[in-house]
C-alpha cells in the first residue's frame, strides 16, 4: 500500500555525483512505500532553477525536501530561504571514482564532508535546516518519515516495527555473544 498518489518526498541534489550516497534516501522511503520525486538542483549552476524548484514543491504538495550538497553546501539552506516546507540536509562527502585520474583530488572536499555539514548547520538565525550526519542520507529518510508518521497511522506502525527490530537484533547479537 502506498500512503499517497502524489509523492510526499522532494529529494534533490547538487550534482550526479551525489545521486550515490542520495541514492540511500530514495532506496529507504522505497521500502516503506513512500512516493518521493528526484531531482539534480544546483544552488550556484541553475540559482533560477532553484527558486523553480521551491515553487514546484509548494505546489506538489511534499511535506518534507531532502536536499543533499557537497562543498560548501548551499542548497539545503537556499530552498529553505524559499519555502516554509521543512528540509533536511545531507552533507556529502564529494567523490567521484567514475574517471579517477591520478592525483588529481579536485572531487573530493578537502574537510572530508564538515565543510559541508557546517555549511547546513550554521544557516543564520530565522532559517533552519536540519543536518544528518556526513552521507547519511538513510536517516534523511527515517527523519523525513518520522515527520510526516502522524498523517499516516500506517507509517507510524511502520516505524515503530523498523525500532523494535533494531532492539530485537541488539538482543540477538548479545545472546550470540554468549556462546
Ligand atoms: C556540490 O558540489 C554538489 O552537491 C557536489 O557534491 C559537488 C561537486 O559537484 P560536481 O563537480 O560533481 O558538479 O555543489
Amino acid at each position: 500500500m502506498t500512503y499517497s498518489k502524489k509523492p510526499l518526498v522532494g529529494i534533490i541534489m547538487g550534482s550526479s555525483s551525489d545521486s550515490r550516497v542520495m541514492q540511500g534516501a530514495s532506496e529507504i522511503l522505497d521500502q516503506f512505500k513512500i512516493k518521493h520525486e528526484d531531482q539534480i538542483v544546483s544552488a550556484h549552476r541553475t540559482p533560477s532553477r532553484l527558486a523553480e524548484y521551491a515553487q514546484h514543491a509548494e505546489k506538489m504538495g511534499f511535506s518534507v525536501i531532502i536536499a543533499g550538497a557537497g562543498g560548501a553546501a548551499h542548497l539545503p539552506g537556499m530552498i529553505a530561504s524559499h519555502t516554509v516546507i521543512p528540509v533536511i540536509g545531507v552533507p556529502i562527502l564529494v567523490y567521484n571514482d567514475k574517471h579517477p585520474k591520478k592525483n588529481d583530488t579536485s572531487k573530493f572536499s578537502a574537510f572530508g564532508g564538515l565543510d559541508s555539514l557546517l555549511s547546513i548547520t550554521e544557516m543564520p538565525s530565522g532559517s533552519p535546516v536540519v543536518a544528518v550526519g556526513i552521507n547519511k542520507a538513510g536517516n534523511a529518510a527515517i527523519y523525513a518519515m518520522k515527520i510526516i508518521a502522524n498523517e499516516f497511522p500506517e507509517l507510524k506502525k511502520k516505524l515503530e516495527l523498523h525500532k523494535s527490530n533494531q532492539h530485537d537484533s541488539v538482543i540477538k547479537e548479545s545472546e550470540q555473544l554468549k556462546k
